[in-house]
């Protein structure tokens, strides 16, 4: 299955992600974007996170969806484009999709461009009437949706996983205007995001028992030894995460357990017994927080549905035409 390159051909994203690491490693405290969890392992990894017990976002997620997809339906104009941010694979997209048989055509958009050029020859043989139309770009720039669906009556956006709780509450609202700007007058947005709940309940969801989640977050210092010739020693750091109640956010990190001197491309990074690098924010909101950071931008609230406990939700909002 996993194919073994004797030359290894550097991705596209490559100076990014050292220049990143670099400058990441450099600063006082130590951090890495999160988008770097997801290389081959790393996205395996996220899969197994999403099955674990005390993972409840996915879950709920997936259970909001299939339980309110025709309301959420209801709410399509007829013949409308689905543009999916960061789609990846389009299990969530495809349950819109059933419901929704007016949308005319479905527009995954990732930087992985691989991943959902298969995606999308997965999706034409089970919706034939839909026009599938992926577009590899960086959702968080500005990027040109394709011309059938810039000519379709009306946009939809769909922003699911909770993706948005990766950003900083001010990238979040420049997140909901570039999304906007993309989609247009008269566009509606899907977005799910996680819910500010129960300390115990958090913390547990990104401290599983079976260590998936320590093992995805370790799996960056082994992508960073690959990539970038780097020098980590995985039984030197530990997986950190808390909830941190005063920012709304799950907070992960890796902590050097000793004091030690590590090397990344060429650059040589000390580290001070227990010193960390902050990898991941996971920011939860309350259903008025994400409407009001919204309505900032000109977003309208359209709908809200969550699960019995309230432990996601999803929220639609409309643009003026
Ligand atoms: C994919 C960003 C939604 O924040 O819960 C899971 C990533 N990190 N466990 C999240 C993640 C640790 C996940 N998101």
């Amino acid at each position: 299955m996993v194919a073994v390159a004797r030359k290894r051909i550097p991705p596209p994203q490559a100076s990014d992600f050292e220049s990143d690491i670099v400058e990441g490693l450099r600063a006082t405290p130590k951090r890495v974007p999160a988008k770097y969890f997801y290389d081959g392992a790393g996205s395996q990894l996220f899969e197994r996170i999403t099955e674990l017990p005390e993972y409840y976002p996915t879950r709920c997620e997936l259970r909001i969806l299939r339980e309110h997809a025709c309301d959420i339906a209801k709410l399509i104009p007829e013949g409308a484009a689905l543009v999916e941010f960061g789609s990846g694979s389009s299990k969530k997209a495809r349950i819109l999709l059933a419901a929704a048989p007016k949308l005319a055509a479905y527009v995954p958009v990732d930087i992985c461009g691989e991943m959902i050029e298969q995606e999308a020859a997965d999706l034409r043989p089970d919706f034939p009437g839909l026009k599938v139309l992926p577009v590899t770009a960086d959702i968080t720039q500005a990027f040109k949706l394709p011309a059938e669906a810039k000519a379709a009556p009306a946009r939809v956006g769909f922003f699911p996983g909770s993706t948005i709780g990766n950003f900083e509450p001010h990238e979040a609202a420049a997140f909901l205007r570039n999304a906007a700007g993309i989609l247009g007058p008269g566009a509606m947005l899907i977005i799910g995001a996680d819910l500010i709940k129960p300390v115990e309940v958090l913390n547990a969801a990104y401290n599983d028992a079976a260590g998936v989640t320590a093992k995805f977050n370790l799996n960056l210092l082994v992508r960073i030894n690959r990539e970038l010739g780097g020098t980590f020693k995985l039984d030197t750091f530990e997986h950190h995460a808390f909830y941190n109640g005063e920012r709304h956010r799950i907070e992960m990190h890796l902590a050097s357990l000793k004091r030690q001197k590590v090397k990344v491309a060429g650059d040589t990074f000390e580290f001070r017994a227990g010193e960390t690098i902050h990898t991941e924010n996971s920011y939860k909101y309350s259903l008025a927080s994400l409407a009001a950071l919204a309505r900032g931008v000109g977003w309208q609230p359209a709908g809200v549905w969550t699960d019995r406990s309230d432990y996601f939700s999803i929220q639609a909002f409309t643009l003026a035409e």
